[in-house]
């Protein structure tokens, strides 16, 4: 792709051959653990302050296009301390995507309340429209039939029967959180916390790599993501691709250690993404996902995030600024490879 090629020409990628056709894949893996805590000092949250105990988990997910939603999907049923309350779809066809959630729930032995949520992005066509991982759903059962309209009061009413209890992990375009945060603006201040993976918080780093230094979540709605870091929220941690791109596992890999019960639907799944140009997992989600419960994973830094929308190139660039007077957003900075995976695996098959 050339270098002054519009935005707009990415629409039909997928998230991991948009990031591969863009050359932002070159600079993945650097972030050594030696700069991790430049600027502001990194602090342990309230995030994990009853880590002990069971932790309530909503999931907001556009499961089905890449694979690595089902990866925390799967690694969240399988851990004994997540409560896991209920699932909310986003982006094109969430319907498709709600019954690809199903079908991994179904697998694991559960019944977890699964609601479609909005298929496109507040202001800015949708790009990601299609859901190629369904082409493996007729060989696992799951529901066809989901409450519509729902999902935002759903979100809603089990945060408020739950309140400060419930940690809102969004691990797609954030379209869903910034309508339940706008219709109920209390919403955010009764959560426990909200973990997002979006983001690309070291942009230095990316620039001279492509033309488009936008993660996919946050470009995906940029004006969604702007209304959600604006938000009043106890806790905020920030997953970014800067950091998630240090994650990867090859397809002999893959089939290792997903070839049992609980994994093999996304083992599954995964056969579908490999026929694409990607022939690696990178764990974008997943780690976001693992954080909620193992707080060692990653180093929090404490900073402020901006969200830009004026610019059409570098609309959803996220600006970080750890220097902020009003530096109460946590972003992660590090992680710790070993430490993910044995988390992600620990109550595998
Ligand atoms: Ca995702």
């Amino acid at each position: 792709m050339p270098d002054d090629a519009p935005i707009q020409s990415a629409a039909a990628l997928s998230r991991r051959a948009f990031l591969k056709t863009t050359g932002l894949a070159l600079g993945a893996s650097a972030l050594p653990a030696a700069e991790v805590s430049r600027g502001a000092q990194a602090k342990t949250s309230s995030l994990h302050s009853q880590v002990a105990g069971s932790i309530k988990v909503l999931l907001d997910t556009d499961i089905g296009s890449d694979i690595d939603d089902a990866v925390a999907l799967t690694y969240l049923l399988s851990q004994p301390k997540c409560d896991l309350l209920g699932i909310t779809t986003v982006t094109g066809k969430p319907i498709v995507r709600a019954m690809i959630a199903d079908a991994i729930c179904r697998n694991a032995g559960r019944n977890i309340p699964i609601y479609p949520g909005l298929a496109k992005p507040l202001i800015i066509p949708q790009r990601q429209t299609e859901v190629p991982q369904a082409a493996a759903l007729g060989r696992w059962p799951h529901r066809t039939e989901f409450p519509t309209n729902a999902a935002i009061e759903f979100m809603r009413k089990t945060i408020r029967a739950n309140p400060h209890e419930v940690v809102l992990l969004g691990i797609g375009a954030q379209t869903n959180l910034a309508t339940l945060f706008t219709m109920d603006p209390e919403i955010p201040s009764l959560l426990k916390g909200l973990v997002t993976m979006g983001g690309n918080f070291t942009p230095v780093r990316w620039l001279p790599a492509g033309p488009f230094p936008v993660e996919w979540n946050i470009g995906n709605d940029p004006q969604a993501a702007d209304i959600v870091y604006r938000s009043d929220l106890p806790v905020h941690h920030s997953v970014g691709l800067d950091v998630t791109y240090r994650l990867t596992m090859a397809a002999p890999e893959v089939h290792q250690h997903f070839d049992n019960h609980l994994w093999r639907p996304v083992l599954d799944f995964a056969a579908i993404f490999f026929q694409g140009p990607q022939k690696v997992i990178t764990f974008h989600d997943p780690l976001a996902a693992t954080t909620i419960f193992n707080p060692r994973i990653c180093e929090f830094v404490n900073g402020w995030v901006d969200i830009e929308l004026v610019s059409e190139r570098l609309r959803g660039f996220t600006m970080w600024n750890p220097q902020a007077p009003e530096a109460r957003q946590k972003v992660a900075m590090g992680v710790d490879d070993k430490r993910f995976f044995e988390t992600l695996f620990a109550h595998g098959a």
